[in-house]
């Protein structure tokens, strides 16, 4: 079994393992540079050379626990036909939202289309740098990709007027990125991920009121057909009140917790193994700090079955020696 395993299935509370979102990103040197002869993000993820040299970046400089496979919760929205560019200092920017066509997709067409994801999955997993390591597949949940669809762009801090006017279309889209998620998911573990990741980056835009039919029944859904392929699914929703409700009903192998959750609460009620939480911002500040901060999250799951990761993203004005440094410890610990 690997590390990340033993933690989440066997419930290990020893040699905390470790992996961070956003390790293959603008901070490393090497990525900046295949991205700036690469332009378009998009077609980026889509080149099965280069997107799995990119996952692999990070497994050469750091003794991580896992890769991730490199690629944007975005691509399903491409592979249903709507359009996805990333703009420069803007993110992404989606096209128009076509809700008779896009019901009409056929299984086939989408899998095809995105077809260099998973042979880029499948390169990684034939690599020595991932033995005994894991590959995480992922994807955005269900409400986090109908914000984008509908929104067209990041909701940053709120949603668009309008959002809930049009229920039918909701609730339609809703069904139709539920049944093309399991696809894309079903394929992912086809071609190597041995864990799969859930991002809902846009939990924390709801009312309480509204997480049942948003977060946690459509969410429950992907949890149970992962759980039913025996791949373990660790649930990531960002910004949410409540994670203790969450992992009640939702019930993941594992929770990624923000860097606004009270790690000590989270400690005392949340009895599922536990990932993350580390604020990526002290990446961003100096050793003495960074390792006053990342001793806080270690002590207090240091007897619960704990992944160390952060809170977020790697931010891109990270300096690779900090990660450095952090994994040191973390394996040191
Ligand atoms: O070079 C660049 O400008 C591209 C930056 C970038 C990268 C490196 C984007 C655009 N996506 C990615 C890769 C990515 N996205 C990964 C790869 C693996 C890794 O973690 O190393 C993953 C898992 C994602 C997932 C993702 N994409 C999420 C969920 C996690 C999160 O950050 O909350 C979200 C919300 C997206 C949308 C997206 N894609 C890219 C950006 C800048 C964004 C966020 C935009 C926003 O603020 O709404």
């Amino acid at each position: 079994m690997t590390p990340i395993q033993e933690t989440i299935l066997n419930k290990k509370t020893t040699n905390t393992p470790i992996w961070l979102m956003r390790q293959a990103g603008r901070y490393l040197p090497e990525f900046r540079k295949i991205r700036e002869l690469n332009p378009d993000f998009v077609s980026l993820c889509l080149n099965e050379t280069l997107s799995s040299e990119i996952t692999l970046q990070p497994l050469k400089r750091f003794s991580l626990d896992a890769a991730i496979i490199f690629s944007d919760i975005l691509m399903v929205p491409h592979g249903l036909n709507q359009k996805v560019k990333f703009e420069k200092n803007f993110g992404p920017l989606l096209g128009e939202l076509n809700i008779e066509q896009m019901s009409k997709i056929d299984e086939i067409d989408f899998v095809q289309k995105l077809y260099p994801i998973y042979k880029s999955l499948k390169k990684v997993s034939e690599n020595s740098l991932i033995k005994d390591k894991n590959l995480i597949g992922f994807v955005g949940a269900p409400w986090t990709l109908l914000v984008y669809m509908i929104n067209k762009h990041s909701p940053k801090k709120k949603l668009i007027k309008d959002f809930f006017k049009d229920v039918f279309l909701i609730n339609r889209l809703l069904a139709i990125i539920e049944k093309f998620l399991k696809l894309h998911i079903t394929h992912q573990i086809k071609n190597g991920a041995t864990v799969i990741q859930i991002f809902d980056s846009w939990a924390g835009l709801l009312e309480e009121k509204d997480l049942p039919n948003y977060v946690y029944i459509p969410t429950l859904n992907l949890v149970n057909y992962i759980k039913s392929l025996n791949i373990p699914v660790i649930c990531f929703p960002r910004g949410i009140k409540n994670y203790k409700s969450y992992c009640d009903i939702v019930k993941p192998d594992a929770i990624n917790i923000d860097y606004d959750v009270d790690p000590i609460n989270v400690y005392k009620s949340i009895n599922i193994p536990i990932q993350g939480g580390l604020n990526p911002k002290v990446l961003l500040t100096d050793t003495e700090n960074l390792k006053k901060e990342t001793a806080k999250y270690l002590n207090i799951f240091k007897d619960h079955p704990y992944i160390f990761n952060l809170g977020h993203g790697v931010l891109p004005e990270t300096n690779p020696n900090m990660v450095d440094y952090l994994v040191k410890m973390v394996k040191d610990y």
